[in-house]
Order: structure tokens, then C-alpha cells, then sequence
């Protein structure tokens, strides 16, 4: 099907970079709509985007908006996703919410498919989905990990969070054939907190490093994406003890509330918010804003590729 039978919508700033060769970096908007606070959630959504343009990359921040997907927002559009209680989408969601006209967040996974479609290659965000503590029971794997084993996209994280079983999740991005990249260390970022402990099998220095296994993966047409696990240096982790504390309470709280599916992520996460009194969530928009710069540094070096 022809891109413009496609319910896909670039905006003119998108568009016109990615012709012009201006390097571009897609942001996802369920962190905005479900990983903030609605009070923190507008400001949040424009200093992310401040920050790349400060960098000389254009944002495009996606969302599915009146049943089309888009890949760069109007203020008025980013009010809406920050502001409206909007559903959550992930890859499955995408086809039934765009056959109703309908709208909602992406996540790691619609996001990087709707990035892709749109022509963008690099992805900032804070932490992927992957695969849930009691997985072995409750099969609870994100759909961000298929997706990213079939989308060639970069995507810039701080690892996943320690809600998740971090050592399994490896394990799958591992079988799923995703490349992973440790970026400036050997070990993957325990999100809140600088290493989970667990090796990586390989480090990258910077950003032309980066840019070089991009044109590497090309070079041999492989679809599977790239993770680049950027850690919070040490100094700007949250205390671990504050941090292993508030992850026992809320997978407590978690399990006796019986969460599940895909409202485990959003529960646990504004869990924690409340358990450290807010310092998770200042540490998170740092997390958000450290991958941004790291991901305007590799679209920077792609562009210029
Ligand atoms: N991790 C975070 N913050 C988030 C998410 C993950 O630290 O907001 C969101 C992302 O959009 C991710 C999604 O793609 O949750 C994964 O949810 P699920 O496990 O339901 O696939
Ligand atoms: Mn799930």
C-alpha cells in the first residue's frame, strides 16, 4: 500500500527534515499521558522536545490522534496527549483504534512501528516493557520486546525497570535477536539506578559508535532492532535503598490489588512515585532527559552517515 493510503500523518517539521537530512528523534506519549503526573505531564512533554531542538534535531512525538498515527505534534495536539485521559496503545490496539477514529498514547512498541513508518531511525525514551516478575506463570511479557525484534529502529533507554524480572528480560531480547548496546558500560542500567548487576556482551563509546553497527545492521537488511542501554551516571541514581524499599512495597501492593495486564506498568510506577515521596519520579524525567541528549547525539551522527 502507498504511504499516503497509510493513516500516517508527518508533520511539516518532520517531513521536511527527514528530506533535508536533518537528523530527527521520535519521542513515545505514554510516558506522557501514563508515566507523569497530569500536573507534570505538559511541562515534561515540551522540555523534551526543547531539549532536542537545543541539540539542532527535530522532535516528533508520537500518538494516535482522531484514527490517524502520528509522528510530530502541534502544541495543540501535545496539550491533548498530555491533558486527555487517552488509552494506552500498544502494537495490537493500533488497528482497532485507528478502524473507530479513535485516539491514544504509543508505547516503546507503537511507537517504534509508527517511527519506522514515518522513515525515523532513532527513538529516545526512559525504560522499555519486558518481561514481568511471575512471567513464568502469568506469561506477562511486554509487547515492546516482539516489536522491537521486528522494527529496525535505535531506541535509547535506561534499561528497564526493576519491577520487571530484568536477568529474564535480557534473556528474551536475547532470543528475540535484539541487538543491545551498552553505552559507555558493560552492564544494563537498572533504570532508577546506574547498573542492575547484569553484563552486557557489548559496550559502545559514543555516538559514531552507534551510528557505525546502524549502518553495519543495514548493510546485512536485518529488521531487529537496536537498544542503546544509556545509564544515570552513579551521582544522579536514586538511593538503592530508598529504591529496593518502595520496589517491595509496590509489588506488595501490586499483588494484593490483584493488578494485571497492562495496567501492572502504570500502577507499579505511580507506586513508586508515592513510596519515595516523589524522588523516583524526579529521577525518571532525569533518565528521560539524559537518553534525549544521547539520542539527538546518535541521530546527529546517523544524519551525518
Ligand atoms: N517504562 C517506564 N515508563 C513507562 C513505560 C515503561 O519506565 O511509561 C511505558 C512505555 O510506554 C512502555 C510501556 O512501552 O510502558 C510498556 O507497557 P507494557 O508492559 O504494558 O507493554
Ligand atoms: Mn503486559
Amino acid at each position: 500500500m502507498p504511504l499516503s493510503d497509510t493513516p500516517l500523518s508527518v508533520s511539516h517539521d518532520v517531513a521536511d527534515a527527514l528530506s533535508s537530512g536533518t537528523p530527527v528523534v521520535a519521542l513515545e506519549s505514554t510516558i506522557i499521558s501514563h508515566g507523569l503526573p497530569k500536573s507534570e505531564a505538559l511541562d515534561a512533554a515540551h522540555r523534551f522536545e526543547q531539549l532536542l531542538r537545543d541539540q539542532g534535531v527535530v522532535p516528533a512525538t508520537v500518538a494516535v490522534l482522531d484514527g490517524r498515527m502520528r509522528a510530530g505534534l502541534t502544541e495543540s495536539e501535545l496539550e491533548r496527549v498530555a491533558t486527555e485521559d487517552l488509552p494506552k496503545l500498544s502494537m495490537r490496539d493500533l488497528p482497532v483504534v485507528l478502524a473507530r477514529g479513535g485516539s491514544g498514547s504509543t508505547t516503546v512498541a507503537s511507537t517504534s512501528f509508527i517511527a519506522d513508518q514515518a522513515g525515523i531511525r532513532v527513538f529516545a525514551t526512559g525504560g522499555l516493557g519486558g518481561v514481568h516478575r511471575g512471567a513464568a506463570q502469568s506469561f506477562d511479557e511486554s509487547a515492546d520486546l516482539k516489536t522491537l525484534s521486528e522494527v529496525p529502529i535505535t531506541v535509547v533507554s535506561a534499561g528497564v525497570k526493576s519491577i520487571l524480572d530484568i536477568p529474564a528480560t535480557l534473556e528474551r531480547l536475547e532470543s528475540l535477536g535484539v541487538i543491545v548496546l551498552g553505552y559507555g558500560t558493560a552492564e544494563f542500567p537498572g533504570f532508577w539506578l546506574s547498573s542492575s548487576g547484569q553484563p552486557l556482551d557489548w559496550s559502545v563509546p559514543d555516538a559514531d559508535a552507534v551510528a557505525a553497527v546502524m549502518e553495519s545492521r543495514e548493510q546485512l537488511e536485518m529488521c531487529e532492532g537496536i537498544i542503546v542501554a544509556n545509564p544515570l551516571p552513579v551521582s544522579e541514581q536514586l538511593d538503592p535503598e530508598v529504591h529496593d524499599r518502595a520496589l517491595e512495597e509496590a509489588l506488595r501492593r501490586a499483588g494484593e490489588k490483584q493488578v494485571e495486564g497492562k495496567d501492572v506498568t502504570p500502577f507499579l510506577l505511580s507506586s513508586i512515585v508515592e513510596l519515595t515521596a516523589g524522588r523516583s519520579l524526579a529521577v525518571n524525567l532525569t533518565i528521560v532527559e539524559n537518553n534525549i541528549r544521547v539520542g539527538a547525539e546518535i541521530a546527529t551522527a546517523w544524519a551525518r552517515l
